[in-house]
């Protein structure tokens, strides 16, 4: 059902389709009740009377929008081809106005994801962010899912600043049975990296998830850190990274904005991974995100456990927000 998740084509025994769309359906719902209840508490005043579609029925839709972390220019992106309509005669009553929003949001939302993982053996995924986000717990949920789809996975710990970040990784590795390249705390990111991809060369493995740090002492420059990296890689890969996902904690609200405008300084994003929806009324900020930069939300965090990080449904996520 989504045509940019790869499976690996020979081995993996078919698991059934997991992604039934009935289960995913569910856990959006389950996941984005925040969201909807922000979503509700405002909109309910507006729709719950039928009324002739005004000038005022736009301010408060607006504000309620607004609540939701969705900003203004999104919101007014959302809201003007509707206003245009209402002009033109149509959408006249509040009850056709809900279908019709959730229509302009999936505009905005249809965004087609690069393959997952993508088609380069091995394939290399940078995984960046802000500390805390959940870089190291996506990477371990993605390093799940990879190998529920039959790929073999290696992670890299290039996040070398805190001893506990290696750990953190390592853990994972054994829980997942996914080896781990690492060295000591305070190690050069980028020697990390070069080791990780020769060895994942050298064995034949499929995915190379590389878990990056959120900040680094003061006397280095995350972004430029970030840029050697990557030109390391692509001296044992070329034309790796193959993949740059930025996480981004949905519960940080606008700030996101400013997170997405700095790492792409660094690096080319070619996708991002919302977390923690689930904690969070702020779910609006995907909207917001993917109508400023364009950049596809590959997988958003629903929940702690690793069947948790989904693939994004832009349908299961608007009638998630607006049932
Ligand atoms: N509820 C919820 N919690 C999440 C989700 N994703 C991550 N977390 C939690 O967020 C916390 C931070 O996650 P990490 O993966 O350690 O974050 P990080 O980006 O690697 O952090 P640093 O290594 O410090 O930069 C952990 O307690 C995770 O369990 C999610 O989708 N939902
Ligand atoms: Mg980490």
């Amino acid at each position: 059902m989504f045509k940019w998740l790869r499976r690996k084509e020979d081995g993996a025994p078919d698991q059934g389709h997991k992604e039934e769309k009935k289960g995913l359906w569910d856990k959006f719902r389950q996941g984005l009740s925040k969201t909807r209840e922000r979503l509700k508490e405002g909109l309910e005043e507006i729709f719950v009377v039928e009324r002739t579609v005004d000038e005022a029925f736009f301010e408060e839709l607006e504000e309620a929008l607004i609540t939701a972390d969705i900003n203004l220019d999104t919101v007014r992106a959302l809201l003007t081809p509707l206003k245009v309509r209402v002009q033109q005669g149509e959408l006249l009553k509040t009850s056709q106005f809900k279908e019709a929003l959730k229509e302009e949001m999936l505009k905005i939302l249809a965004l087609e994801p690069p393959p997952f993982p993508p088609e380069a053996k091995p394939a290399v995924i940078f995984v960046v962010g802000v500390n805390g986000v959940g870089k190291t717990t996506s990477i371990a949920k993605l390093g799940f899912r990879l190998k529920n789809e039959g790929f073999t996975v290696l992670f890299v710990a290039a996040d070398t600043f805190r001893a506990a970040a290696i750990e953190q990784l390592e853990t994972w590795g054994k829980r997942l049975q996914v080896p781990v390249v690492k060295q000591h705390p305070g190690a050069d990111p980028s020697s990390v990296v070069f080791e990780g991809l020769k060895a994942a060369k050298a064995r034949g493995l499929d995915v190379v998830l590389v878990d990056t740090a959120g900040r680094l002492h003061t006397k280095y420059n995350l972004m430029e850190e970030l840029k050697k990296m990557a030109r390391v890689a692509g001296k044992v890969l070329p034309g790796a990274p193959h993949q740059n996902l930025l996480v981004i904690d949905a519960t940080t609200g606008q700030n996101a904005v400013n997170q997405v405008k700095y790492f792409r300084e660094a690096l080319p994003i070619n996708g991002l991974i919302l977390t923690k929806m689930d904690g969070t009324a702020k779910g609006g900020i995907a909207l917001t995100l993917t109508h400023l930069f364009k950049i596809p939300i590959c997988f958003v965090g629903l929940g702690e456990k690793l069947e948790d990080l989904q693939p994004f449904d832009p349908q299961a996520f608007v009638e998630a927000i607006l049932p």
